[in-house]
């Protein structure tokens, strides 16, 4: 009996050291996605898997599921999926995050960061300085693994109405934002009225004219069509919306060290292609030039010349139109610089500051 006994201990010891080797990767990792896989936030999501999977030889293998689907919709709860366990790895904005992390409404505050001479070198200073780096420790200490920054890209405003060059022209326009109070305090200081309303729901309200317009970036705009909806574009890059590679921290400690650094390498390299894939016609000619080197040229490379095409009409603004924005907008930048930390704030001023422009 006594001899059962041990040889039973002995096993379960065995089983127990054993475990770990077992039970350690998962066959699949589930990352998140708000929306659909041919926007450069989804190419840019599939690019990180597939890089994963070839360089850990197939050990690491992440599912992308597209447009949502981790989280039935609604898109400011994936902050909570991902701490949690439920996700895996996301591919996630700073907008729809920021109901739990206040430092992520840093990017959300109107006129700011695309204020400065060149609003992509003033961004990528923001996220490489000190601001970038107390926005990650935000991000880690509410319990989620950062591992880089992506790009949604600057916002730009559409509808269905007329043209908006004024912040008056945007009296009574029903817009629809993400449910992220600081959109929801921007539009009515200028006039507008704004409705929450998700992703996954917003190109049936177009459809069906149940809002007049709505702001997101062109590598949004182009895969969704934006002109059928929409014949009015307000060039006025008043927000911007990073994007972050990150992980559940469990699921981050149950890799090898040597899987954390490939998967920070392969994290590092989506980042560059993700970005190109958002700004390309938009910046200097960089993004284009490396998507050419990596022989991923997507079909339309130049957003604003390909929407001109397909009839919509843009409104390109002066700096005295940008300057009547930006300041029926100030009180929104004084009540959020208090919300989401005046260091905070002030350390991405320094950082935009010292920018190579
Ligand atoms: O909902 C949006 O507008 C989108 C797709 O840009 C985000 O998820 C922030």
């Amino acid at each position: 009996m006594r001899k059962a006994l041990l040889i039973l201990l002995a096993a379960v010891m065995v089983a127990v050291v054993a475990l770990p080797a077992f039970a350690a990767y998962k066959s699949e990792y589930k990352m998140s996605v708000v929306p659909g896989a041919v926007t450069a936030w989804g190419k840019g999501a599939t690019y990180f898997a597939d890089l994963v999977r070839e360089e850990t030889d197939g050990r690491v293998n992440i599912k992308v599921y597209f447009s949502s689907q981790l989280m039935a919709g609604k898109q400011t709860s994936e902050f909570l999926l991902v701490r949690n366990g439920v996700i895996d790895f996301a591919l996630s904005s700073t907008i729809n995050w920021s109901p739990q992390v206040k430092e992520l409404n840093l990017p959300g505050l109107p006129f700011f960061i695309a204020s400065n001479p060149d609003r992509f070198v003033a961004m990528d200073a923001v996220e490489q300085g000190k601001a970038g780096q107390m926005m990650i420790d935000a991000i880690e200490s509410k319990g989620v693994k950062f591992l880089s920054w992506g790009e949604n890209g600057f916002r730009e405003l559409t509808n269905s109405v007329r043209e908006v060059a004024a912040p008056e022209d945007l009296d009574d326009l029903k817009i629809r934002v993400v449910g992220s109070p600081i959109y929801i305090d921007t539009f009515k200081a200028l006039g507008a009225d704004p409705i929450n309303m998700n992703w996954s729901e917003a190109t049936t309200a177009f459809q069906q004219g149940v809002v007049d317009g709505q702001e997101n970036p062109m590598g949004i705009l182009i895969p969704v069509k934006i002109w059928n909806y929409h014949s009015y574009l307000t060039d006025w890059h008043y927000v911007i919306d990073p994007l972050m590679y990150a992980a559940n921290p469990r699921v981050w400690q149950s890799f090898t060290e040597e899987d954390q650094e490939i998967i920070m390498e392969c994290a590092r390299k989506a980042s560059r292609y993700q970005k190109a894939v958002a700004r390309i016609g938009l910046d200097d000619g960089e993004s284009y030039e490396y998507l050419e080197s990596l022989g991923m040229l997507p079909e339309v490379t130049d957003p604003y010349a390909y929407m001109e095409e397909q009839g919509m009409q843009i409104s390109r603004l002066d700096a005295d139109q940008l300057a009547a924005f930006e300041e029926a907008t100030a009180d929104v930048r004084a009540k959020w610089k208090k919300k989401i930390g005046e260091d905070l704030v002030e350390a991405a001023e320094e950082d935009m500051a010292n920018a190579d422009y």
